[in-house]
């Protein structure tokens, strides 16, 4: 890969993420409130056989195309404000394994801004391979339910770059491309990495995930409340309302937002978004 990324690691912690490592200090309200205040708001970029996509509820049997050219969708966040895009590999959160690298890659080259990918990165080989590449948060789900030793190994490692997806149906957590769903409770499955050198939770309600129904914002404040790792909202941002309901929720706990569908309809304006998220 070409660019002064190549082998350089972000370096992603509480001066770069509001709430990256918990709540400022008390003594330090004064200072940087702006920067900790502000809800980030994380454009998403879900990659199907190669094309940007949104699905709904995460079937990848109703698919809606947005374009053919992820980097270059990359680039119009960009020129929106964005200082982060959420990219997933569908098809790699489904296979176990990455899928769609060559498109991610074309992401990374064009976009100057933080990336947090997610999506079939199972083992520890190819999380340090994509921060290797320039990603700056590296997204496990699966692994996660089933393997947390190794979560909790490359979270120490590397201190700020890991995100745990707890994708939830019912309140119960999913994994392997949603189809499967346990027996396990987000709040159980977020407890077991407190303390473990996690960025960040992202909480999906799956059931409103590309369905334009409005985030489930008492869920995510209630798993905020409920752990002292930050918490991303995702899943059924609809509008402006759902980012002014977060970002009113800051203090809780709660980082950021993931959006896809309201920003390709036209709902969601990015620009907008990022300036009421920044209040
Ligand atoms: O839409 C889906 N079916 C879907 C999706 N968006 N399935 C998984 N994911 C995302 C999760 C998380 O960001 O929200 O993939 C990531 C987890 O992948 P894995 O392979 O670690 O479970």
């Amino acid at each position: 890969m070409e660019g002064q990324r190549r082998n350089r690691r972000w370096r992603v912690g509480p001066s770069t993420i509001g709430y990256a490592n918990g709540p400022p200090p008390r003594d330090k309200l004064g200072e940087d409130l702006e920067e900790y205040m502000t809800l980030i708001v994380f454009p998403a970029i879900d990659l199907k056989a190669g094309q940007v996509v949104r699905l709904a509820e995460g079937d990848m049997n109703r698919a809606t195309i947005y374009g053919d050219n992820p980097a270059k969708q990359a680039s119009a966040f960009a020129a929106a404000g964005a200082e982060w895009l959420h990219v997933v590999d569908l098809d790699g959160a489904f296979a176990g394994k990455s899928v769609n690298g060559a498109a991610v890659a074309g992401i990374l080259e064009r976009f100057d801004g933080k990336v947090q990918l997610g999506g079939g990165i199972r083992n520890q080989e190819n999380v340090e391979r994509w921060l290797d590449l320039g990603v700056a948060r590296v997204v496990i789900g699966t692994a996660a339910l089933e393997n947390p030793e190794f979560v909790r190994a490359v979270a120490i490692d590397n201190p700020g770059s890991i995100v745990v997806a707890v994708d939830a149906r019912d309140g119960m957590v999913a994994t392997r491309g949603w189809a499967d769903v346990s027996s396990v409770s987000v709040v159980e499955l977020a407890k077991r990495f407190e303390h473990a050198g996690v960025a960040a939770l992202l909480f999906t309600d799956v059931g409103r995930d590309g369905l334009l129904k409005g985030c489930n914002v008492d869920a995510t404040v209630a798993l905020a409340r409920a752990v002292s790792i930050p918490v991303i909202a995702s899943g059924g941002v609809a509008g402006i309302a759902d980012i002014e309901a977060l970002a009113g929720h800051v203090g809780d706990g709660v980082e950021g937002v993931i959006t896809g569908r309201a920003l390709y309809d036209g709902r969601l304006d990015l620009h907008e978004a990022l300036t009421v998220a920044r209040r």
